[in-house]
């Protein structure tokens, strides 16, 4: 049987707190570590983003105009607690309800992300974030206030957004260690104490939320092996599995998948794991799996020295990386793929939509759960011609190829349930502010200069729009 798109699939669109609201110190909102200035001269930082949050309204009728069923956004943990625990801040908890308001009063769906990346700077000031066990008491803290608050009306929730990616960049949550041997056995830690915060708040979530859905949100990235050499297929599967099933395996099943395990015990890497843990996370299976997906990488078995000599990168900046921030000295290293289109930038290494179609295949396969894409989208410079028009032809062919490729999955048999573009408008990009956009809408600002902000649909969104009239037949 020919299988499409559910009737009630959840056509949606992304962005995250701190990529578009600005507002940065408003109404009591502490410091994250996302609001560190930028280290690279010439980008913008967030203190005024897209504005989001003085024009919330205006972008959700834009929403509405475009058909959006679902709106993925974040919540700012430090709009919350400006200090990460401790005092509410009632005023940040307020321009969520007024948001999440707006978005029920057009009939779009709210689907809140807990965590993303903008962690509390107080909080790494006070016990390094992450690396301590009580950040994951504070994180369980905050979301049970979210889930207190918000519960009878957000029916859709994320717990951390990328956690596989965020912990592979030094310093991306406020703390990093230039011994690379200390570093990594540091990451691990913290990424264990991560699942165990979102078990944790899974389990008040059931008993807070009773009729909520909830899930974890990794970036999951297809590996193929460079060559047949059987090498080269174990390097792409040790990719496979030290960055998307080390997350995934806790937060599904409680369990270390043995060859990431094999992997950490070997270099000195295992965290700290408390009687109890695993049995907790085993308890707090997810509703669904919401996941990200840009592109896929291909590897090939690295000869090279085994040990981490540096870390050739600093923070978040890409163009200081040598190699690509993803290898494993030793175990495997990224190398272009022949068949693919090279796009020519670190974070969307290729176009490769049927690696789409493989990664819903696999989750569905090894999981059995629902799957939602929270992050698929096409990163260019956009330039809004003088006719008014944003002509992002690219964005519209990428777009539908990834969609022509959840069809496919679907009639293969898995459960997908809603596909969300990033990002609904153009926002500050983790890495290269406004030069780089994905907003179906256009957002009139650069780098430099702040203009008027004002949302001009590009054709994208337009084209969107026609898509979510036919529930994706076009
Ligand atoms: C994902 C993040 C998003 C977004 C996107 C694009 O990793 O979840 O927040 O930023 O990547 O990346 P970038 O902004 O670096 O281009």
């Amino acid at each position: 049987i020919k299988k499409s798109f559910p009737k009630d699939f959840l056509w949606g669109a992304s962005t995250s707190a701190f990529q578009v609201e600005g507002g940065y110190l408003e109404d009591g909102k502490g410091l994250s570590v996302k609001d560190i200035p930028s280290p690279r001269p010439g980008i913008t930082d967030t203190k005024m983003a897209a504005d989001h949050y003085h024009r919330f309204k205006e972008d959700v009728a834009l929403m509405a105009e475009l058909g959006l069923k679902t709106y993925r956004f974040s919540i700012s943990w430090p709009r919350v607690f400006p200090k990460g625990n401790g005092e509410v801040n009632e005023k940040g908890l307020q321009f969520y309800d007024d948001l999440i308001d707006e978005l029920l009063d057009h009939n779009i769906i709210p689907l809140v992300t807990i965590l993303h990346f903008d962690l509390p700077q107080a909080l790494v000031d006070l016990y390094s974030g992450w690396l301590s066990r009580q950040s994951i008491e504070d994180y369980v803290s905050y979301a049970k206030v979210l889930f207190q608050r918000f519960g009878h009306k957000v029916k859709y929730w994320q717990t951390i957004n990328e956690q596989n990616i965020s912990l592979l960049i030094p310093g991306f949550y406020g703390v990093k260690d230039e011994d690379p041997d200390k570093w990594f056995k540091m990451k691990y830690q913290m990424h264990h104490n991560m699942c165990v915060a979102q078990s944790k708040a899974i389990l008040s979530f059931r008993e807070l939320c009773p009729e909520g859905k909830i899930g974890p949100a990794p970036a999951f990235f297809q590996a193929y092996p460079a060559s047949s050499d059987p090498q080269d297929t174990l390097a792409a599967h040790y990719l496979e599995e030290i960055h998307n099933w080390l997350l995934l395996d806790l937060n599904v099943k409680g369990e270390y998948p043995h060859l990431a395990f094999s992997y950490l015990h070997e270099k000195g890497y295992t965290p700290e794991i408390y009687e109890g843990d695993l049995e907790l996370m085993k308890k707090a299976t997810p509703d669904f799996i919401a996941f990200n997906y840009y592109g896929s990488k291909c590897v090939s078995i690295d000869r090279g020295p085994t040990r981490i000599e540096n870390l050739e990168y600093e923070g978040n900046d890409i163009r200081k990386r040598k190699s690509n921030f993803m290898d494993i000295p030793g175990l495997f290293k990224t190398v272009e793929n022949p068949y693919l289109k090279d796009t020519k930038t670190e974070w969307m290494p290729n176009v490769d939509p049927m690696g789409l179609r493989m990664a819903i295949n696999k989750l569905y396969d090894r999981y059995r759960l629902p799957l939602i894409i929270t992050e698929n989208g096409f990163a260019s410079t956009d330039i809004l011609e003088e006719d008014g028009n944003v002509k992002d032809l690219g964005r519209i062919d990428y777009v539908s190829k990834h969609l022509k490729a959840c069809h496919d999955a679907i009639n293969n048999g898995a459960e997908l349930f809603g596909y969300c573009v990033w990002s609904f408008m153009d926002l500050l990009s983790t890495s290269q502010g406004f030069g780089k956009r994905y907003g179906l809408v256009y957002i009139n600002r650069s780098d430099e200069d702040e203009k008027d902000l004002a949302r001009i649909p590009k054709k994208s969104f337009y084209w969107y729009q026609g898509v979510i009239k036919n529930n994706g037949e076009n």
